[in-house]
């Protein structure tokens, strides 16, 4: 590690407290000068790190700037060579491509402290502003099956859910397939996509996307999604924060557990293990619902009660009729109390 990288650690670890340059020094084997560099360049990439004269560092307890050191440190399954840090990226999905078909690299992590054209599914907009925000994308090659490739969604959906508890105790629900939600507002989603090898046909690695509006200001909503977008950490609608968490914890800390999460459940996807905790956080099983599938090409709208979650991910619903009807992808809306349907 270089002497930034364990400036760095040492920092993190010791986030809002003082460390004192020596210490530094000890423990990277370097100069106090040396140090002094390492503390110059960290300040110019952002980092909020503040002097206290004759006693040392502190990295502020608002610095949180996405780094490969600090994602690494909470999510040691992931070597620090494979996670990009980028300041803005049109799309960190894009960026996982490219690193695929330039580099080869059959695992890595890209994250971007916002994304110029965040994608949705069917070419729909992410709203991505910068620094509030979680946008990363995982690269993986397959060792699945891929006709349970709609799996890869939902167990995604899994990982940002636990990864959210367990860092923040705050506990979210998923509307199938790709939403996460708090409070009845979306505060994350997930876009999974395919790479094929143009030679076999063949998909050779997987893409998945995940978007989290962590300390969004919910007042920074754009129009179009301002009554349903939601912010994990800024949940009140007059901009309130919960302070205690955006001081205490940090954005590297739910990338890294969300990330060590779904590398575990990647591992064993046949297992389906965690789709019982799927339907359990389902915002929508048990539920009136409008969905859309294909009929003939054609794009219909029909409804039904949504019933439960088949071994593949595919929704189960209950149509008017009494037939039953399976969905692996498409669009859901929930009837609400007052007999409207919801996004
Ligand atoms: C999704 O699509 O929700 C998938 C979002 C995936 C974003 C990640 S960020 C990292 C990676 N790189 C990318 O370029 N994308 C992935 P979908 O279910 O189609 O929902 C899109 C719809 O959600 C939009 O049409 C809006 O109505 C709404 N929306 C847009 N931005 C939002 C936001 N920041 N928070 C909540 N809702 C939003």
């Amino acid at each position: 590690m270089s002497v930034k990288e364990i400036t760095l650690k040492i920092l993190e670890e010791n986030k809002g407290r003082v460390v004192s340059g020596q210490k530094i020094a000890e423990e990277a084997c370097a100069s106090r000068a040396a140090v002094w560099k390492a503390i110059s360049q960290l300040r110019e990439e952002g980092y909020l790190i503040s002097e206290a004269t004759n006693k040392g560092y502190i990295l502020s307890l608002q610095s949180d700037l996405l780094s490969a050191e600090s994602i690494h440190h909470f999510c040691k399954d992931l070597p620090k060579e494979k996670i990009y840090c980028f300041k803005s990226l049109d799309s960190t999905n894009i960026k996982a491509k490219q690193i695929a078909a330039q580099d080869g690299m059959d695992l890595a992590l890209i994250t971007s402290e916002e994304q110029t054209n965040g994608r949705g599914r069917m070419e729909r907009n992410f709203f991505s502003p910068a620094s509030s925000g979680i946008y990363m994308s995982l690269l993986v090659k397959p060792t699945f099956d891929i006709s349970k490739s709609i799996l890869v969604t939902t167990a995604a959906s899994v990982a940002v859910c636990r990864g959210i508890n367990s860092v923040l105790g705050i506990d979210c629900k998923i509307k199938w397939v790709n939403d996460i939600f708090l409070n009845g507002r979306k505060i994350g989603g997930i876009l999974t996509e395919g790479i094929t090898d143009v030679e076999s046909g063949q998909i050779e690695h997987i893409v998945i996307g995940i978007g989290i509006n962590y300390s969004t200001p919910v007042i920074s909503f754009p129009e179009d999604i301002k009554d349903i977008a939601g912010s994990l950490l800024n949940t009140e609608n007059e901009g309130r924060y919960s302070l205690s968490l955006i001081s205490s914890k940090s954005r590297n800390q739910l990338v890294g557990v969300i990330i060590s999460e779904l590398i575990e459940l990647l591992s064993h996807l046949d297992g389906n293990d965690f789709l019982e905790e799927y339907k359990t956080r389902s915002l929508i099983l048990g539920h009136q619902v409008i969905f859309s599938s294909q009929i003939d090409g054609q794009l219909c709208s029909e409804s039904g009660k949504a019933l439960d979650i088949d071994l593949n991910g595919g929704l189960i619903i209950l149509l008017e009729d009494g037939s039953m009807e399976t969905i692996s992808t498409g669009e859901v809306t929930i009837r609400r109390e007052d007999g409207q349907y919801s996004k």
